[in-house]
C-alpha cells in the first residue's frame, strides 16, 4: 500500500486554528515587553501569570460580545432583529457533552421550538447558529433566497474524506457540473430498473422465508439495508454485491454454538468487503457531525475514514477502469470533465450510471465520487423508509390489511408490479408519505449563510436577521409533527390525511410544511425512490399477511429507555417500541426486529 505522506488531521486543524488560539496570549506578551521596554514598568509574576491565564477566555468575550454588538446593529439596519437565543446554552459546549445514549432524534429542539417558536440561536464558539422549523424560513433557505446559502465549507470538511466532490457535497459551479451530469440519468421510467427490483427482492424475501421457517425473528433493517446496497450496486455499475448472499444476522440471544450452521461465516468476498467498509466509513463520518469544523480534535492523528475507503476504491477502481475502456473500445467520445458545457444525453434502457457519466468524463476521480455519492444519497435513505414503514405498519394492522387489499386488488397475489400500477395505488403513496412524514430519512440539515440574508414574516417584511456564515439547521422532522401545521392528530400514524379533507385542509395551501426530500434547485434527484419502495412492499405483501415486532429480539441496549415514558413534553416518545437514531439518515437502533406470517398456497389464490 502507498505511504501516506500527508499530515494527521488534528495538526492541519490545529495550524489553521493556531492565530486564534495564541493572539490573547501574544497580545499579553508584548503588551508585557513594550511597558517594561519603553516606560519602565515592573510587571510583578503574578500579575503576568494571571494576564495569560485570563487572556483566553477575555478575548473570546470580547470577540463574541463585539460580534454580537455588530449583527444587532446590522439587523436593526435591516429592519429586522437577531433570533432569540436558547437560554443556558454555554457557547453550545453543553451540546458536545450531553450523552446520545437516550436522545431522541430531534426531540430537545423540538422542545425548544414548542417554548421559542420554532426558530432559535445558538451560538456554538465563534458561530452562530439558527436552528428552525418554520416552512417559510425552509422554504427561503432551499428556494426562494437559494444563493445566499450553501453547504458550506465545513459540511465538505465534513463529508470530503467519503464523498469528495459530487453533486450531494459540493457547492457553486462544480455542483451544477454533476447535477447537470447526474440528472439525465434519474429523469426516466426504465422498466430495466424493475427486473433489478425483481431480483433482488426475490432474494431478499427467499432470505427472509429461510429464517422465519427455522422460527426465528428477523432484523427488517439489516435485510432492506442489503436489498437496497445489492440493487444500487447493480443499478449504479452492474456489480451485485450479493451483499444477501451473507445470509441474515440472528437475533442477539442465539450464540454461535446454537445457530444453525451454514449462517454467517461464507467466505468474505469482494463484495461484502466492499459494503462493510462503507458502511464503516459511513458511520465514522457520520459521528464527526457533532464536532462540526473541529472534528480533528477527535481524531488528532488519524483520518479514520481513509482506511475503510481505501477498500472501496480497491474493488471500485477495476470497475471504473473496465467501463472506461470499454467506452473508448466503442470509439466513444468522452468529455474533458471540464465545469458544464456539454448537452444533456439521452439514457439508454438498462445502462446503468457508470456507463452513462463514462459520456462525460473519464476522469477516475470524477466517477468514483459520483457512484459513491449518489450510492450514500440513495441507498440507506430508502432502507429508511422502509424500515420504518414495517414498523409503522406492524403498530397498525388494520393500515396493513388497507394496504395488502390494494395491493391484492390492483396487482393481484403473484403479477409483477408495473409503473402503471403505481399510478393507481394511491394508498401505497399515502403510507409511504405518511412514513416520510413521521420518520423523515434525513431528519436534520444544515446550509450555510454565504452572505447576510434576513427571514421573512407571513407579511413579508424582514424578521429575523442571518449575519453571513451563519449555520443554518432546518428540522424537518420536527416541521413534521407540529400540531399547529399538520392538525391535532399529527402524532398519529394516519395515510389518509394525505388522501381526505385534511390534505386540502393543510398540505395544499402549504406544501412547504412536508419536506422529505428538501425542495428547490437542490431537491432530490431520487424521486424513484418511490417505485422501489413501492416495490418491494408489493413484493413482501403477496409473500406475507402479516408483520408484527419481536421486542425480545431487540437487543436489550436497543429497547427504549423508561424515561421516555417519563419526561415526554414533546409526546413524541413514550408510544416508541424502538429507539430511532439519525446519523447521516435515520435508522432504528440495535434493528428491527419482527416476525411475519407467510401466505400460503390457496390463500393467495383466493383472493
Ligand atoms: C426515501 C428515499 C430518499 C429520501 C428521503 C431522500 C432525501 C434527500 C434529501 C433530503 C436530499 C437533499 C440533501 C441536501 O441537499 O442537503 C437529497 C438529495 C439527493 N438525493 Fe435523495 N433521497 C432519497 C432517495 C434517493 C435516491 C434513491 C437517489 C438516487 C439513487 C437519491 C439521489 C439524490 C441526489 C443525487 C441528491 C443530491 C441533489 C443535489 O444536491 O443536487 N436520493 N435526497
Ligand atoms: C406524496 O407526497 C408527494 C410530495 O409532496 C406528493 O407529490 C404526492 O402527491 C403525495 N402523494 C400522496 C398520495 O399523498
Ligand atoms: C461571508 O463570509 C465569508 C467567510 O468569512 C467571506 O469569504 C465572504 O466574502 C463573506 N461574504 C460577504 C458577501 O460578505
Ligand atoms: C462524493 O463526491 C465528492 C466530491 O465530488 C468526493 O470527494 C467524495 O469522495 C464522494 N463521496 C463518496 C462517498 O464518493
Ligand atoms: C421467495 C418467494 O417465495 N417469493 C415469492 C413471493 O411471491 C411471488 C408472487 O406469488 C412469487 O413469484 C415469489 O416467488
Amino acid at each position: 500500500m502507498a505511504i501516506d505522506y500527508s499530515l494527521p488531521p488534528g495538526i492541519v486543524y490545529l495550524s489553521k486554528q493556531l492565530p486564534r488560539l495564541l493572539a490573547p496570549a501574544a497580545t499579553c506578551f508584548v503588551t508585557k515587553h513594550a511597558l517594561e521596554l519603553y516606560l519602565g514598568v515592573v510587571i510583578p509574576t503574578w500579575l503576568s501569570t494571571l494576564a495569560y491565564t485570563l487572556s483566553g477566555p477575555l478575548f473570546l468575550t470580547v470577540v463574541v460580545q463585539y460580534s454580537d454588538y455588530i449583527d444587532r446593529r446590522d439587523a436593526a439596519a435591516a429592519g429586522a432583529v437577531m433570533c432569540p437565543n436558547l437560554p443556558g446554552s454555554i457557547g453550545g459546549l453543553n451540546m458536545l457533552f450531553t450523552s446520545m445514549e437516550d436522545m431522541y432524534p430531534g426531540d430537545n429542539l423540538a422542545v425548544s421550538g414548542i417554548d421559542l417558536g420554532y426558530n432559535f440561536g445558538l451560538r456554538f464558539l465563534f458561530q452562530n447558529r439558527i436552528i428552525t422549523a418554520e416552512p417559510d424560513n425552509l422554504k427561503a433557505i432551499l428556494a426562494t433566497d437559494f444563493t445566499s446559502f450553501e453547504k458550506g465549507e465545513e459540511f465538505q470538511s465534513v463529508l470530503e474524506p467519503l464523498l469528495g466532490t459530487g453533486v450531494f457535497a459540493s457547492d457553486g459551479d462544480l455542483w451544477k457540473f454533476h447535477r447537470q451530469m447526474t440528472r439525465p440519468f434519474f429523469h426516466r421510467e426504465r422498466i430495466s430498473d424493475f427486473d433489478l427490483f425483481d431480483i433482488h427482492a426475490e432474494n431478499a424475501i427467499g432470505q427472509l422465508k429461510k429464517r422465519l421457517r427455522q422460527g426465528y425473528p428477523v432484523d427488517f433493517q439489516d435485510m432492506v439495508s442489503r436489498f437496497t446496497l445489492d440493487a444500487a450496486t447493480s443499478f449504479l455499475f452492474a456489480r451485485d454485491m450479493q451483499s444477501l448472499s451473507v445470509g441474515l444476522p440472528y437475533p442477539h440471544y442465539v450464540t454461535a454454538a446454537s445457530a444453525p450452521s451454514s449462517s454467517n461465516s461464507l467466505a468474505r468476498s469482494d463484495a461484502d468487503l466492499f459494503a462493510t467498509a462503507f458502511q464503516d466509513a459511513q458511520f465514522i463520518t457520520s459521528k464527526r457531525y457533532r464536532f462540526g469544523e473541529h472534528w480533528p480534535l477527535a481524531e488528532f492523528w488519524k483520518d479514520k475514514v481513509k482506511e475503510p475507503m481505501a477498500v472501496v476504491r480497491r474493488v471500485l477502481d477495476p470497475i471504473l477502469e473496465e467501463a472506461v475502456a470499454k467506452k473508448r473500445a466503442m470509439g466513444g467520445n468522452i468529455g474533458n470533465g471540464g465545469g458544464g458545457g456539454k448537452e444533456e444525453r439521452e439514457v439508454q434502457e438498462g445502462e446503468t450510471l457508470l456507463d452513462h457519466l463514462v459520456n462525460y468524463t473519464d476522469d477516475h476521480t470524477i466517477l468514483r465520487d459520483e457512484i459513491l455519492n449518489i450510492s450514500v444519497a440513495g441507498r440507506d435513505t430508502t432502507a429508511s423508509l422502509l424500515t420504518f414503514a414495517i414498523y409503522l405498519l406492524a403498530e397498525h394492522p388494520a393500515i396493513l390489511s388497507k394496504l395488502r387489499g390494494e395491493i391484492l386488488r390492483v396487482v393481484g397475489p403473484t403479477r409483477r408490479p408495473s409503473f402503471d400500477d403505481f399510478r393507481e395505488m394511491k394508498f401505497m403513496r399515502a403510507v409511504l408519505n405518511e412514513t416520510l412524514r413521521l420518520y423523515p430519512p434525513v431528519p436534520f440539515n444544515t446550509r450555510t449563510a454565504r452572505r447576510a440574508t434576513t427571514f421573512r414574516g407571513s407579511n413579508g417584511r424582514p424578521s429575523i436577521y442571518i449575519p453571513n456564515g451563519t449555520r443554518c439547521i432546518f428540522t424537518p422532522i420536527v416541521m413534521h409533527r407540529r400540531k399547529d401545521l399538520w392538525g391535532p392528530d399529527a402524532l398519529e400514524f394516519d395515510p389518509e390525511r394525505f388522501l381526505d379533507e385534511r390534505l386540502h385542509k393543510y398540505l395544499t395551501p402549504n406544501p412547504f410544511i412536508f419536506l422529505p426530500f428538501n425542495a428547490g434547485p437542490r431537491i432530490c434527484l431520487g424521486a424513484f425512490a418511490y417505485h422501489e419502495a413501492s416495490f418491494f412492499l408489493v413484493r413482501l405483501l403477496q409473500n406475507f399477511s402479516s408483520v408484527s415486532l419481536a421486542p425480545e429480539a431487540q437487543p436489550p441496549a436497543a429497547r427504549p429507555p423508561a424515561i421516555w415514558a417519563e419526561d415526554d413534553k414533546s409526546g413524541w416518545k413514550a408510544k416508541e417500541k424502538i429507539k430511532p437514531r439519525s446519523h447521516l439518515t435515520m435508522f432504528v437502533y440495535g434493528g428491527l426486529w419482527v416476525k411475519m406470517d407467510e401466505v400460503v398456497g390457496e390463500e393467495a389464490a383466493s383472493v
